[in-house]
């Protein structure tokens, strides 16, 4: 049987952080894979992570299973930061999964279960796991425009030029903020407008927010989810806890159906309990235990909010600085795109030939798309990526 396996292609990103590894070069630069790093080039458990942690190991008596959905105080707590204003205990079903991509994965087969037609559209581009999914569990998809090469920013006619094409019943992916792998984002008059077409059409929405608090700040982050949930009937939300807790390993996700009225609510919730029966039973539990214990917890929650805005700012200043070195040395202001973009990634519009250039020429590892992590640069290295850029002709 093993033998007849089908070979399967190696994701990119993660090949990438395996080629890093082996270059025996000393002056090399990591921008591949989405994982934060301080100036020196870690990635440290956060304080109120490690402050939870010593907590719970002092005062947890079991580990015996939790429920199907997981801890409840967990959804409780992460979906009313996520949501806020827009959040209506009696419109939402929630399950605790392993990471975000458990919630993705979740979400895409709670689509298939109720409307196996439906076709769910992604942005072009989008992270590669959403299409790698969907085509794994045999879902229709579409794609819709997105992202202006030309200008580093969104295409947004273009996009609801695409989205004029949805029928009732489709859901269209949108990513809530910090847009992967661009770091172009809407703006909340365009959130709006997306919402209010989805809304004649009968469309629903849903909704991968993984990088909260890295962009604008936590509320700002959320503020065209919330819009969304406000707007439409029906949403579904896939979170993560993976980068804005710095708790990759763990597994921590969440996975919101929102809907209208009791029996939504109920038959939503049952579905997603029985989605986490078939795959895994029962969710991980100790990154949502930590992410709970410092949501519940106001000093906790103050310090861990505050080590978040020492991530976020500093992303933003290695942003200012890049588009100043490049506007500098090429003479342009055509790299002012990457001030304005938010999270963890910008994509640069290098071609791939220049990606591999910049890799061999001088060490700098960048996703093929040129796609950069930003949080891989320091105050060193900024000026060496922009030299780079300028002298491989981007
Ligand atoms: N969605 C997007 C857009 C991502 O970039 C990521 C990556 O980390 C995830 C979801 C899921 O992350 P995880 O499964 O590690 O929580
Ligand atoms: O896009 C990224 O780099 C992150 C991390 O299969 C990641 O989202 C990359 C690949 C993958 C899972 C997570």
């Amino acid at each position: 049987m093993l033998n007849d396996l089908p070979e399967q292609a190696p994701d990119k990103i993660l090949m990438l952080m395996q080629m890093y590894r082996e270059d025996p070069r000393e002056q090399k630069i990591d921008l591949g894979v989405g994982v934060y790093r301080d100036a020196e080039g870690k990635t440290p458990v956060m304080r109120a992570v490690k402050a939870a942690e010593e907590r719970i190991w002092k005062t947890q008596e079991t580990k015996a299973y939790t429920g199907l959905a997981g801890d409840p105080a967990y959804a409780a707590a992460l979906s009313r930061m996520i949501l806020g204003e827009a959040h209506d205990e009696g419109r939402i079903a929630a399950v605790a999964t392993p990471g975000g991509t458990g919630a993705i994965r979740q979400a895409f087969e709670m689509i298939g279960r109720a409307s196996p037609e439906a076709t769910i559209w992604l942005s072009a581009p989008t992270w590669p796991n959403h299409p790698s999914i969907l085509k794994h569990l045999g879902r229709p998809m579409a794609e819709y425009r997105y992202f202006d090469a030309k200008t580093g920013l969104v295409d947004f006619d273009g996009m609801m030029a695409d989205l004029a094409g949805i029928k009732e019943g489709d859901v269209v992916l949108l990513h809530g903020c910090c847009h992967n792998p661009t770091g172009a984002n809407l703006s909340l008059e365009q959130w709006q407008q997306v919402a209010d077409h989805l809304k004649a059409k009968g469309a629903l929405a849903m909704i991968d927010i993984a990088y909260q608090g890295f962009g604008d700040g936590l509320d700002a982050d959320a503020a065209g989810t919330r819009l969304i949930v406000k707007t439409l009937p029906e949403v579904l939300v896939a979170a993560s806890c993976s980068k804005n807790f710095g708790i990759y390993r763990e597994r921590t996700g969440l996975l919101m159906a929102i809907g209208e009225g009791p029996d939504a609510k109920k038959k939503a919730q049952g579905t997603l309990n029985y989605l986490n029966r078939q795959n895994f039973s029962f969710p991980p539990d100790h990154g949502a235990r930590i992410v709970t214990t410092i949501l519940d917890d106001e000093a906790l929650k103050a310090d861990w909010m505050a080590e978040l805005e020492d991530v976020r700012n500093g992303m933003l200043a290695l942003r200012q600085q890049l588009a100043d070195e490049l506007r500098q040395r090429s003479n342009s202001d055509r790299f002012d795109f990457i001030a304005r973009h938010r999270g963890m990634f910008s994509r640069l519009g290098a071609t791939p030939e220049q990606v591999d250039h910049m890799r061999d020429e001088n060490g700098i590892y960048m996703v093929g798309d040129s796609r950069i992590n930003i949080a891989g640069l320091n105050a060193n290295t900024v000026p060496i990526l922009a030299q780079a850029l300028v002298d491989a002709g981007v």
